[in-house]
């Protein structure tokens, strides 16, 4: 059975667009709406999926705009269902807004903000409960990679999830971003991630369900551009991108229509 070719936006925290800022600069309500338009008008091949996933104060305004059959995703999600919890959102809000995807375990959160297998795990847990899909991040660092532990560390990473969310995955995507090739220009390269990704599904063949095995997207995410698109999406195991700085340009259509 053919896997739906899924391509997610990060915006992360700086937003930029080409017509009205520079690169660095952190977004605005009219640079959000640029991107929009730009994949609203645009030719998007019906077969892929695409969630973009602006910062958090631009979730409602990318819902109201964005073309209906293009969902967004959250950058974060609490895991907890409401409460004193200064500065979190729920699932439940969420949801009240339109937003059916949340992004967890992203590294950035895992590295800067100390997020633990077992937090993103819950996260996951409480997302996916609440009805909303998951775009789950896991991937090593360059130290990890050079010890020969990729592989290690990304099926522990899965396996906090596994234990909390039990055989049901048919609402994540997971994302294998290497650390060592985020925003830093440097993609794995075809073969690196190919295999990466064979062994993630391997993994959920053999931990999770020979069904988990056969439907759960696995997309890519590290330095996704519209030139090295191409020849990732050729690969066996790769079901799409996550992609960061080249979803705020006007190429994200490009990437998305990889494969057509
Ligand atoms: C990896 C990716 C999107 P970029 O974080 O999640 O970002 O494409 O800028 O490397």
């Amino acid at each position: 059975m053919a896997r739906q070719f899924f391509v997610g936006g990060n915006f992360k925290m700086s937003v930029f667009y080409p017509s009205t800022l520079e690169k660095g600069q952190n977004g605005t309500v009219q640079s959000i709406k640029e991107i929009i338009e730009n994949l609203n008008n645009a030719k998007i091949d019906e077969n892929v999926e695409v969630v973009i996933s602006p910062p958090t104060i631009y979730l409602l305004l990318t819902r109201e705009h964005l073309r209906s059959g293009l969902e967004v995703a959250a950058q974060n999600v609490f895991n907890k269902p409401n409460g004193a919890f200064t500065g979190e959102i729920s699932v439940s809000q969420l949801k009240d807004s339109g937003i059916t995807w949340a992004l967890l375990g992203h590294s950035e959160r895992r590295t800067i903000l100390s997020e633990s297998d077992d937090f993103v795990a819950s996260k996951t847990k409480a997302a996916l409960d609440g009805g909303l899909g998951v775009i789950l991040c896991c991937g090593e660092s360059l130290e990890q990679r050079e010890a020969e532990k990729t592989i290690e560390v990304v099926t522990s990473q899965l396996k906090a999830v596994a234990d909390a969310v039990g055989k049901d995955w048919s609402k994540i995507v997971i994302a294998y971003e290497p650390i060592w090739a985020i925003g830093t220009g440097k993609v794995a390269s075809t073969e690196q991630a190919q295999e990466v990704h064979k062994a993630i599904r391997e993994w959920l063949k053999k931990e999770v369900s020979d069904e988990a095995a056969e439907k759960t997207r696995i997309i890519y995410g590290g330095s996704v551009n519209e030139k090295n698109c191409g020849e990732l999406a050729k690969q066996e195991d790769i079901d799409g991108f996550l992609v960061g700085g080249a979803s705020l340009k006007p190429a994200f259509v490009d990437i998305i229509n990889a494969k057509s």
